[in-house]
């Protein structure tokens, strides 16, 4: 038997003992409590392609949709926890070879895979964004792209101490889709528009300090930490259990430690303040030369794609002020064309495929990309 790419479970809450959730409106009705009806449950997702650092696939995403869709109407879910199998890490994104093995068999159906995985990945970004109920992303090691986008919109981000973050869609010749004009528009002093132009590799004192992260726990403790919100006194508020949350996972908070992207909030502000990508990769280059933190920032964006670039900084550019719905459906948008253009197939191929690590971009050079070219990017299919 082929084991699922990602597990579901509920988990009962109370050891008995005491009154639980729905006994007390049952016991001011008159009405004598029953036990095993009224117990509330956690609903526990865990992404299950350890070997493939739970790169998302069409199948998961579709699962987790409709698992979350029912657990959203269940009322006896209080909440739900969103985990990664294997030590390696939560998710390192979208499983983007398997949209570009479709595309480079050609065909008419060439876009199907990709269109429809693009589609139900990022309604499963919507609904953990707009979920009435609290959810509970833990997340370890490797999080990346569209594995970021899944945490992005809970309600309780938790990172372990050993966490590396980033969105590095500009290495593969895409843009940080996933709703990233959203939330990386939010993150504090312009560390989103470093990241989504650079792929910039972040800590967990990073993501706290810049607002992605709430809480930075050991992993070891993870599970534990499941354990004992299967022991909380759980209400059938969920503005309620939303403030018990935070208040477990700040009882088991490792004491931060300095944030290396946070000292230099001076200098990614003032990348914000720039008005165009190549004025940005100027102004990055020039940091990179009296600040070696940023020196891998900057090699990044040079050897990333130009179009990629242009586009992803026009992207941040128009998501400003957006609500996550809007943002979502310009990702659809953007996502469509980039699979219909060049220099994702490409970077694709080059990275994850073949693995020549030597992408060929075109156009080649930035003075190359036209403003129709960005713009083609987006309008809708
Ligand atoms: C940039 C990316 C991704 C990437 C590498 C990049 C990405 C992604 C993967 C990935 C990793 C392991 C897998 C897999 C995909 O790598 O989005 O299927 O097993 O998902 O440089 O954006």
């Amino acid at each position: 038997m082929t084991e699922s790419p990602v597990l579901f479970r509920t988990e009962s809450c109370g050891g008995g003992d005491g009154l639980e959730f729905g006994d007390m409106a049952m016991l001011a009705v008159g009405i004598e409590p029953d036990d095993a009806t009224f117990r509330p449950q956690i609903g526990v997702v865990t992404l299950n392609r350890p070997k493939q650092l739970n790169a998302l696939t069409l199948e998961m995403c579709s699962l987790m949709l409709s698992q979350l869709t029912a657990w959203a109407s269940d009322d006896a879910i209080v909440a739900v926890v969103l985990q990664g199998a294997g030590e390696k890490g939560f998710c390192a994104g979208g499983d983007v070879a398997e949209v570009i093995r479709n595309v480079r068999a050609g065909g008419e159906t060439r876009f199907d895979y990709g269109d429809e995985f693009f589609t139900v990945e990022y309604a499963l970004d919507l609904l953990i964004h707009q979920f009435p109920k609290p959810i509970v992303a833990l997340s370890h090691g490797v999080c990346m792209g569209g594995g970021l986008g899944l945490i992005a919109g809970a309600s309780h981000r938790v990172f372990a101490t050993n966490s590396k973050i980033a969105m590095p869609e500009i290495h593969i010749g895409l843009f940080p889709d996933v709703a990233g004009g959203y939330f990386l528009n939010q993150l504090r002093d312009g560390a989103g528009l470093l990241m989504a132009l650079t792929g910039h590799l972040i800590t967990a004192d990073d993501a706290l300090s810049v607002g992605l992260a709430e809480h930075v726990i050991e992993w070891e403790t993870m599970q534990a930490a499941v354990d004992a919100m299967t022991r909380a006194t759980w209400s059938n508020d969920p503005v309620q259990n939303h403030l018990m949350l935070s208040a477990l996972f700040e009882d088991r908070a490792v004491p931060t430690n300095d944030s290396e992207l946070a000292k230099r909030a001076d200098a990614t502000r003032g990348l914000t303040a720039t008005g165009s990508a190549p004025e940005f990769r100027d102004q990055l280059v020039a940091l990179a030369e009296s600040d070696a933190y940023f020196s891998s920032a900057a090699k990044n964006l040079l050897q990333g794609s130009p179009t990629a670039a242009h586009v992803s900084f026009e992207y941040l550019r128009r998501s400003k002020d957006r609500t996550v719905d809007d943002v979502l459906a310009l990702d659809l948008i953007l996502a469509k064309q980039f699979q219909r253009h060049h220099d994702f197939t490409e970077g694709v191929r080059a990275l994850l495929i073949d693995k020549d690590k030597a992408p060929k971009w075109s156009p080649a050079s930035w003075a190359d990309v036209s403003p129709k070219l960005i713009h083609a990017h987006f309008s809708a299919i």
